[in-house]
């Protein structure tokens, strides 16, 4: 049985107390704790938590035994899972100011809360710092301890060097079409989404039950990378496609001249009438604009063939799955189950 995100979520007040107590240690003054703790529980829940979830899971799966809510491996686990959350709230409030957007897990972006403005800044800095408090605590007498800090550092760096292309690739004030093509497109959505979203977590759970050996690591790679790249595609679909109510954020991708997955395919289907009106209306922070993009990705049936390429890209990850060498103590549950979480999602 999966967890829950309710036990998931029950373990998070632990995790904050420990947090404000090394503030405390600091003699942090009130009004400062106060705020830091308002942004880690305004930034860090109220999501799906997928990513932070999957740790666990992916632990009783290679254990085969059910970790349970309550007991201490229970919350070591969570906490592994909880440390993404914190690397994915970090990665969130920065996102939210580079990208204009408006609204976040339904509520307002934090930069946008009141009182907040660029002190998000700040925030965000210290929702990753508080990975580091965290680890030191709970994990430096581990002998995984110093690969799980290494693994933090390079997943942060390669999501990084994804966002700086994803930025640098939709500047605000120049759209070129040209610049856009699917190896930009796979390069960003690789550094910026699949790696810490989908290979941080089980490779965390590798390291959590003393089974990441090299070829485990390289297998979870050669799966995880894919999936994490199917993931985005399906996350710039909804970005259009899909009702901001039930998506909890307002897509910003066509009027932030982004090269996401869509433009991309449009590009590859449009007539030179429709090239050149994808050219005066693409990257242009105009609610009408914006509405003749969305008009041309329906007039190019987009979303019948983005169907069909999700089922493609299914049909290839399940077939790596099979393959999987389940020698070293992985297994192709962990993967199928990833899977199925995010296979038709509509959030
Ligand atoms: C997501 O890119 C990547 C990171 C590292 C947050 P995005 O801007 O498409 O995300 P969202 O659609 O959630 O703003
Ligand atoms: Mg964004
Ligand atoms: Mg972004
Ligand atoms: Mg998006």
């Amino acid at each position: 049985m999966p967890t829950t995100l309710q036990d998931f979520e029950s373990v998070w007040p632990r995790i904050v107390a420990d947090l404000q107590s090394h503030c405390t240690g600091y003699k942090l003054p009130q009004q400062s704790l106060d705020w830091f703790v308002k942004s880690l529980n305004y930034n860090t829940v109220g999501g799906k938590c997928n990513r932070g979830m999957s740790v666990v899971d992916t632990a009783s799966i290679l254990l085969n035994k059910e970790l349970t809510p309550g007991t201490e491996d229970y919350f070591r686990a969570a906490l592994l899972g909880w440390m993404i959350e914190l690397l994915q709230a970090f990665f969130l409030v920065s996102d939210d100011i580079m990208d204009s957007s408006k609204t976040r897990r339904g509520s307002p972006c934090w930069y946008l809360a009141p009182k907040v403005g660029m002190i998000a800044i700040n925030d965000a800095f210290m929702l990753e710092s508080s990975i580091y408090v965290l680890l030191k605590k709970h994990y430096r007498q581990e002998k995984s301890y110093i690969d799980m800090v290494e693994l933090f550092h390079e997943t942060t760096f390669q999501t990084e060097l994804g966002q700086c292309c994803d930025l640098l690739t939709a500047p605000e004030d120049h759209v070129d079409l040209d610049n856009f093509s699917l190896d930009k497109f796979s390069f960003i959505v690789i550094f910026k989404t699949a790696y810490y979203s989908f290979y941080l977590p089980v490779a965390l759970a590798l390291h959590y039950i003393g089974a990441a050996t090299p070829k485990n690591l390289q297998t979870a790679l050669d799966i995880l990378i894919p999936m994490g790249e199917y993931f985005q595609a399906q996350d710039d679909y909804l970005d259009a496609f899909a009702d901001p109510k039930v998506l909890g954020k307002i897509g910003t991708d066509i009027q932030d001249n982004k090269c996401s997955w869509l433009v991309n395919q449009a590009l590859c289907r449009v007539t030179p009438d429709q090239r050149k009106m994808l050219e005066e209306n693409y990257g242009r922070k105009d609610a009408e604009a914006e509405a003749k993009v969305k008009a041309l990705y329906h007039e190019l049936k987009l979303a019948d063939f983005y169907t069909q390429w999700e089922e493609e890209r299914v049909a290839e990850l399940r077939e790596k799955i099979a393959k999987v060498d389940e020698s070293e103590g992985l297994k192709k549950d962990v993967f199928e189950t990833f899977l199925r979480k995010i296979y038709k999602r509509s959030k």
